[in-house]
């Protein structure tokens, strides 16, 4: 009789952790179903949730390491390709210091808190500072601009009674979210959303507000002075938590709902109406775009706007707001961020704030540090190829590279340049902690990650890996575990959970804290303990204190009138697809089945103009390069832009177009979302 477990864990496919429950039959996952007793997403599970044994048993898995020669790969042992690896990176470091060791995790990486744990032992080992990850591309940004004004990082309630959806659009990127809204929707919640594209949402909703790609700062804004002009604000709230609101008071003044009418297309009663629907709805929330709002040139200042909007309208640590609910604790092994990442420098806010030092360099800074800062690079869980911004430069680059490994399930763009390619194990085959404390979650949730299956082929996990590496290197001691189960206990313990009780007593997971809506005195752990609606830390690196607002630099303000002529149109690059994440999942069949075709989608007078219409296959073109996809010709799209999706490879790879020069002033981030492009009719 075939030997049959049911087994409780989390999808990893994307960052948000939904709980599955796994058939498990003869040592093989058979089937996979959404766990019904996990509070994200109760059963449910998305098409690439519930195909996730597609991936897993894909044929194109990698299945042995590989090492690149004369052209092609040939076929290496682990011990051989871990004896190269650390002799060559010992090589390196003698030559030319620790520094030249450049390692990047992607998004699988960031929210796979091991595995970006590994990674910095590693790291931190060697002696390198040169960590990178979607960090400094993706929401760091917003955790700390809300460091900077709260001391701590509030994050959206998914229960809310307004919904404001600025740049976020969940049926497609945030699929567990989607269903707390239909809940309460149905129970009277309101709902605005602010897009240049009307998404199938917005027919829903209260308001739309129609916005020019990179202008919500100047929105952000003129909400803040009709808040403000019409005595809309929660006065108590203010006067009790907040410092610096007088000065705000001052500066928003000229920000009239008629000034942003000119920069955001937006009309100024729209934004009056939002303003006041707004600050009269208590348990309201800005569920800001994960990336829509960073990738732009008024990243940081978007992100400090709408901290200070939830502020002035009382709606921080209320049922619906923003709540500091406490985040997960992990165990840390105490490596060290000693030395400078790159990027460090240049954009010291996105490195340090009131003396702690993140350990995350500026990726934007890569292309530019190959190959006289970096030498050798290591890519685990990600694929920097097609995922960062400019692809052409990142490619030049790495090509330039003494030494590239990757470490990943399949054989991705970024490992096809690689010297040493080396199988990865999926969640299912390690061990590992699933949470559900992320961007527009604010759910207190643990789990424990279970090896369902052994590792497939010759692939290991980043545990094996990296301790295997770390020998080699002479860095044993910082890789202390003998199990990867030991490890993922030490991780877990300041939880306040042991392994024992999350594998047999709460598999499927618990609650590690409550969420609390009270403010005690305290809970702000800015320097003044209040919330800082004036920030003297923008100010000491010579930004605006309060929110402002910046025009984009390639845009129709800033943008050269020659090169406004040459590329007319308004590009934003990166809107979410529910089939894949980001250049994951096209090897499976049926996804691609729903998902056929990369669309870049404008307007129908945008395509009269160019004699595109529904269909064509199109060339898309900005100062960086060209691409090739398939037009989706739709009225719900703003005329004058053109929305790009990001992860397709080859002809279609949107990073062609994004400018790895092109950045946000503070934090370094490419801007992605209001670039410059013309798009024509393939020939
Ligand atoms: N299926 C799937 N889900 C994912 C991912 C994935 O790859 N696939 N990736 C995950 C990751 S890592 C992230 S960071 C998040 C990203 O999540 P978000 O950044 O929230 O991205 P989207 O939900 O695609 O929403 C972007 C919306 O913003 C609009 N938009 C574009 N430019 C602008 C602008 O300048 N201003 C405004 N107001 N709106 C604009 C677009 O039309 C689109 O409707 O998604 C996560 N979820
Ligand atoms: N133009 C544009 N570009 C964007 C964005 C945009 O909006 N516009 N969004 C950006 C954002 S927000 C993000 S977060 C990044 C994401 O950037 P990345 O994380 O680099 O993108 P992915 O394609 O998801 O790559 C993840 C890789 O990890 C591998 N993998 C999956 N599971 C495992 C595992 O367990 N172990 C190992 N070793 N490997 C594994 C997958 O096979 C895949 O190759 O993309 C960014 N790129
Ligand atoms: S949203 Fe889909 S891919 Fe993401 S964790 Fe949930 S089921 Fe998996
Ligand atoms: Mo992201």
């Amino acid at each position: 009789m075939a030997k049959r477990k049911e087994i409780f864990t989390d999808c990893t496919l994307c960052y948000h952790s939904c709980g599955t429950q796994v058939t498990v039959e003869d040592g093989r996952a058979v089937k996979i179903k959404g766990l019904g007793s996990h509070p994200l997403n109760k059963g449910r599970l998305c098409p690439k949730g519930a195909n996730a044994l597609d991936v897993i048993y894909s044929p194109n898995r990698l299945k042995q390491p590989l090492k690149r020669n004369n052209g092609g790969f040939a076929e290496i042992s682990w011990e051989q390709a871990l004896d190269e690896i650390a002799a060559k990176l010992i090589r390196l470091k003698d030559d030319f210091g620790p520094q030249v060791f450049g390692l990047f995790c992607g998004s699988i990486g960031v929210e796979n808190l091991e595995m970006s744990t590994l990674v910095h032992l590693l790291r931190s080992g060697f002696g390198s500072p040169n960590f990178f990850s979607v960090e400094s591309i993706c929401y760091r940004m917003r955790i700390r601009t809300r460091q900077l004004t709260f001391g701590r990082y509030p994050t959206e309630e998914p229960d809310s009674n307004l919904y404001i959806l600025w740049g976020h659009n969940p049926d497609q990127s945030d699929f567990p979210l989607k269903f707390f809204m239909k809940k309460n929707l149905k129970k009277g919640a309101k709902l605005v959303v602010i897009d240049p594209k009307r998404i199938p949402l917005a027919d829903r909703a209260d308001m739309y507000l129609r916005i020019r790609p990179g202008t919500d700062g100047a929105l952000a804004l003129a909400l803040m002075q009709v808040i403000i002009a019409e005595d809309l604000f929660d006065r108590d709230f203010v006067d009790k938590y907040t410092t610096g609101f007088e000065k705000l008071v001052d500066h928003v003044q000229p920000y009239s709902p008629e000034w942003a009418q000119e920069v955001t297309w937006i009309a100024a009663e729209d934004i009056r109406a939002l303003a006041r629907l707004f600050a009269n709805t208590k348990g309201a929330s800005i569920f800001q775009g994960t990336c829509t709002q960073d990738q732009t040139a008024n990243g940081t200042q978007n992100s400090r706007a709408f901290a200070v909007l939830q502020t002035i309208t009382g709606n921080i640590n209320i049922p619906g707001g923003w709540v500091t609910s406490p985040p997960p604790r992990f165990g840390h092994p105490g490596y060290s961020v000693e030395g400078m990442p790159l990027g460090g420098d240049q954009y010291p806010l996105f490195y340090e704030l009131w003396g702690r030092k993140a350990p995350y360099g500026v990726v934007t800074l890569i292309p530019e540090s190959i190959p006289e800062k970096l030498k050798a690079f290591m890519v685990i869980g990600g694929n920097p190829l097609i995922s960062m911004p400019d692809s052409h430069a990142f490619k030049a680059a790495f090509e330039k590279l003494d030494l590239l490994v990757v470490h990943d399930l399949f054989m991705t763009d970024t490992a096809r340049v690689a010297h040493y390619v080396l199988p990865a194990c999926s969640h299912l085959e390690k061990w590992g902690i699933g949470y559900t404390y992320n961007v527009c979650h604010c759910l207190p949730y643990l789990m424990l990650r279970k090896q369902c299956i052994e590792p497939l082929h010759e692939s290991w996990s980043e545990w094996r890996f990296l301790t295997e590496l770390a020998g080699r290197l002479g860095l044993s001691e910082s890789f202390p575990w003998q199990t990867e189960k030991d490890f993922v206990s030490f991780m877990i313990a300041p939880s306040g959970f042991s392994f024992d009780y999350l594998l047999n007593e709460k598999p499927q997971g618990d609650y590690y804290a409550e969420k609390k809506y009270t403010i005690p005195e305290g809970l702000f752990r800015t320097p003044s303990g209040k919330i800082e609606i004036y920030s003297d830390e923008l100010e000491k690196v010579g930004f605006s204190p309060l929110p402002s607002y910046l025009e984009p630099e390639r845009g129709p303000v800033r943008g050269e009138t020659s090169f406004l002529i040459k590329y007319p149109l308004i590009l934003s690059v990166g809107n979410r697809n529910l089939y894949y994440t980001h250049s994951q999942h096209h090897e499976v069949e049926a996804l691609c089945k729903l998902s056929p075709d990369p669309l870049a989608e404008i307007g129908p007078q945008t395509a009269a103009k160019y004699g595109i219409v529904d269909g064509d296959p199109v060339v898309v073109e900005t100062n960086r390069g060209r691409v090739k996809m398939k037009a989706r010709v739709d009225e719900r799209v703003a005329e004058g832009i053109v929305l790009a999706p990001h992860g397709w490879g080859g002809e279609a790879n949107a990073n062609r177009l994004t400018d790895v020069a092109c950045r946000e002033p503070i934090m370094g981030y490419p801007d992605q979302k209001s670039l410059q492009c013309r798009i024509q009719k393939a020939v």
